[in-house]
């Protein structure tokens, strides 16, 4: 935890909430955010969130079996510092670098307005959008490796219909060099500061080939403007790739001729620490994952068959099958896909449990994507927390 006396915001003590949700570090809160603003802007229902301070995340529990799509208002937020208030009127997005096809300095920089982004061919994409420690919290709970940062269970996620232009469109008009290998975006918030360090703003290259491919300039989520908190007024999305990526309140691409980078790519985002070797390339594809839609340690009524539901994901595609265990992996059997496959973000899926006895149970969802990739039993540690896959062990008690 940071040593600055936190005030009191909207919604209670910071540390407090800290405490009482298992936060384990709290690097750089932004100073502006300990002043009194709180971080994160939209409201956190506590039915509806675990609040983190500078990040909440989604409960399960508050997850309708009936609506596919993650809500603006219910998707979890993750910032670095703290949600910046941003004027669509007088935002540019500046465009630079030595691989356009006219070489330009940061100070030569092409700009884009809000309105001129708007004007361009519109695009829509259903992605699951979620953060890289997803779960970390299962590496102390389940693993007993505890790992810094978040301590998330599995709510850092959502499924998110987003609508923007793809990011091939802006960069064959503003021209493109053929050497063009990687684009560093940079967000417009508060420069990111850890243990006395300024690491300056939140950025992080990826390669030309993503940005050809899928990468979004997005304006748009659930057929609304972004929310402050999630980008407003444009956010980069990835799809498929780790959260970090999809860069909020997006103020500059640097298109450039030789690989950038960036401390969210070269300390942070990639693994380290356990069993891996020292220069681990900077993740990109999220694995696969599933969460029931059950509070954490939930109660329900004894039935002769009691109906489970949740989802599963992963970043390189589609689920293929979800298979299911209530003895703690003892046995598993199949669960049947309610919604999914191709072109879906995510995999909604049911199982009936017959007959369960009164008594703490623990129930087990296990994902296979079409990419064959199944969740393990047990994620190797890093020590970032980081792409915890492994199948949860979620406690639920029948009464
Ligand atoms: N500019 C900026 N972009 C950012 C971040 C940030 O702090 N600043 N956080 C990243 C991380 S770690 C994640 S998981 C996602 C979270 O997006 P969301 O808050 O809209 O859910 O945004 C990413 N983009
Ligand atoms: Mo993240």
């Amino acid at each position: 935890m940071t040593s600055t006396p936190l005030r009191p915001t909207r919604r209670g003590l910071l540390t407090a909430a800290a405490a009482g949700t298992g936060l384990i570090a709290v690097p750089g809160l932004a100073d502006r955010a300990v002043a009194g603003a709180p971080y994160v802007q939209k409201p956190l229902p506590s039915a509806w969130f675990y609040d983190y301070g500078t990040n909440a995340e989604m409960r399960w529990e508050s997850v309708s079996p009936r609506e596919y799509l993650t809500s603006p208002e219910r998707l979890f937020v993750r910032d670095h510092t703290a949600t910046p208030s941003i004027d669509a009127s007088t935002y540019t997005l500046r465009i630079f670098g030595d691989a356009l096809a006219t070489p330009r300095a940061s100070d030569q920089a092409v700009s884009l307005s809000y309105a001129d982004l708007r004007s361009l061919p519109v695009t829509r994409l259903t992605t699951v959008h979620e953060c890289t420690g997803n779960g970390r919290s299962f590496f102390a709970s389940q693993q007993g490796t505890p790992a810094p940062g978040t301590q998330w269970k599995l709510g850092a996620v959502g499924a998110v219909a987003w609508e923007g232009v793809r990011l091939a469109t802006v960069l064959e008009r503003v021209g493109l060099d053929p050497r063009a290998v990687s684009v560093m975006a940079t967000g417009l918030d508060a420069d990111y500061v850890s243990g006395g360090v300024d690491y300056g703003p939140v950025r992080r290259p990826f390669p030309v080939s993503k940005a050809l491919d899928d990468a979004l300039l997005v304006w748009g989520a659930d057929g609304r403007d972004l929310l402050p908190d999630h980008g407003f007024p444009i956010r980069l999305v990835l799809p498929g790739w780790v959260g970090i990526a999809s860069i909020k309140w997006l103020g500059s691409l640097e298109v450039s001729a030789t690989r950038q980078t960036s401390p969210w790519n070269t300390i942070w985002y990639r693994m380290t620490g356990g069993s891996y070797p020292p220069d681990s390339p900077p993740l990109t594809v999220n694995p696969v994952r599933s969460a029931l839609e059950l509070a954490w340690g939930a109660t329900l009524a004894r039935r002769q068959v009691v109906g489970l539901t949740g989802r599963s994901w992963s970043g390189a595609g589609p689920i293929d099958h979800v298979d299911v265990s209530t003895d703690g992996g003892g046995t598993w059997q199949r669960a049947r896909i309610r919604r999914g496959g191709h072109r879906e973000a995510w995999t909604q899926w049911e199982f009936d449990w017959r007959a369960p006895s009164r008594g703490d149970h623990v129930v087990m969802a296990r994902a296979t994507d079409v990419a064959g990739r199944q969740q393990p039993l047990v994620t190797p540690y890093n020590e970032n927390g980081y792409f915890f896959d492994a199948v949860v062990r979620h406690p639920v008690t029948i009464v």
